[in-house]
């Protein structure tokens, strides 16, 4: 029996490595030089979160804000991560996000991105681009990110939770540390004012509101109806039904492990954490948290 994974059914999982400081995986650095040159025009919008936080969620309802009216055959035919390109992506002839990028025929373009602040190409500053960045809160977010690392084959071995847990602790993670990116950001806000800050939970809490919030910040009025039908369209029984939504036409993930839209739900959390973990993790986060005017809900 061949021992390389290549010739072999077994997929081979990457290993992480440090690059410029971030614990990352070849996928999202092997076109770095051209990431970074990446030219950014003034009216594209950036989709920056850390993995696992409502991605998919508001690149599918900025879409729809932008294009749901002019271009219906677009909803049932274009998956989002095609709509919406995941810049710093390098998959050879599967996916080169740069240059899905540069061959987006709309306008705005969408762009995706899971890099923290300081790794983001410095041309969507210079064109003082508008960022959507979305966060979500630590414990759901890590549970998230687990099951999506067990059932996506190009990610790392998540092992088991235990050690998981203590993984996102150090930051040791794709995209690095949750606690730096989302730091990172809130940071960048207080002195880029284009930068529009949202939290999945009041996504869950009041779609509608989160969605007039957006619109306020793109400068876009949509119809009542119009908002009606988006904010029915994207709730996530629906996004989960929808195959341009839940990335059931993407071959690396294992859907019978956990699928891509798996609860969307605050507090899934309290199924994964023992108490004793819960606590060791509470304890840990004052000591990284420490910004009282930035405050994430774990229920709500
Ligand atoms: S990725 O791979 O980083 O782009 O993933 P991302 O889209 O950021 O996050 C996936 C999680 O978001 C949940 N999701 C939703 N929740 C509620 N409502 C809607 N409409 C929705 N769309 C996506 C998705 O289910 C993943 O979270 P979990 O907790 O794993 O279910």
């Amino acid at each position: 029996m061949s021992a390389d994974p290549a010739k072999t059914d077994i997929p081979h999982r990457p290993e992480l490595f440090d690059f410029h400081g971030v614990p990352m995986i070849h996928i999202f650095t092997d076109n770095w030089e051209n990431v970074q040159n990446f030219q950014a025009r003034p009216d594209d919008i950036l989709i920056a979160t850390y993995p696992k936080a409502g991605t998919t969620w508001v690149s599918y309802i900025l879409d729809l804000l932008y294009f749901g009216q002019i271009s219906p055959e677009r909803q049932t035919s274009i998956p989002i991560y095609e709509r919406v390109p995941f810049l710093e992506m390098m998959m050879p002839s599967v996916f080169i996000g740069v240059d899905q990028a540069n061959n987006l025929p709309t306008s705005p373009r969408l762009i995706k991105t899971h890099l923290p602040i300081q790794l983001v190409p410095k041309s969507f500053w210079e064109q003082n681009c508008r960022v959507v960045y979305v966060a979500r809160n630590a414990k759901d977010n890590m549970a998230s990110y687990f099951h999506f690392e067990r059932m996506n084959h190009v990610h790392p071995e998540p092992g088991d939770w235990s050690s998981y847990l203590h993984r996102f602790m150090e930051g040791k993670m794709v995209f690095g540390s949750w606690y730096d990116h989302v730091n990172g950001w809130w940071k960048k806000k207080q002195t880029y004012s284009k930068i529009h800050y949202m939290f999945f939970e009041d996504m869950v809490e009041d779609t509608g509101r989160e969605i007039d919030k957006l619109c306020c910040f793109l400068g876009l009025s949509p119809s009542a109806e119009e908002k009606k039908q988006i904010t029915g369209g994207v709730q996530f029984d629906n996004m989960k039904k929808n195959d341009m939504t839940n990335y059931s036409t993407i071959p690396c993930m294992d859907f019978k492990i956990s699928p891509f839209m798996r609860k969307g739900k605050v507090g899934d959390w309290k199924n994964h954490f023992t108490v004793a973990q819960n606590e060791e993790f509470d304890e840990d986060y004052k000591k990284k948290m420490k910004d009282p005017s930035f405050q994430f809900r774990t229920v709500i």
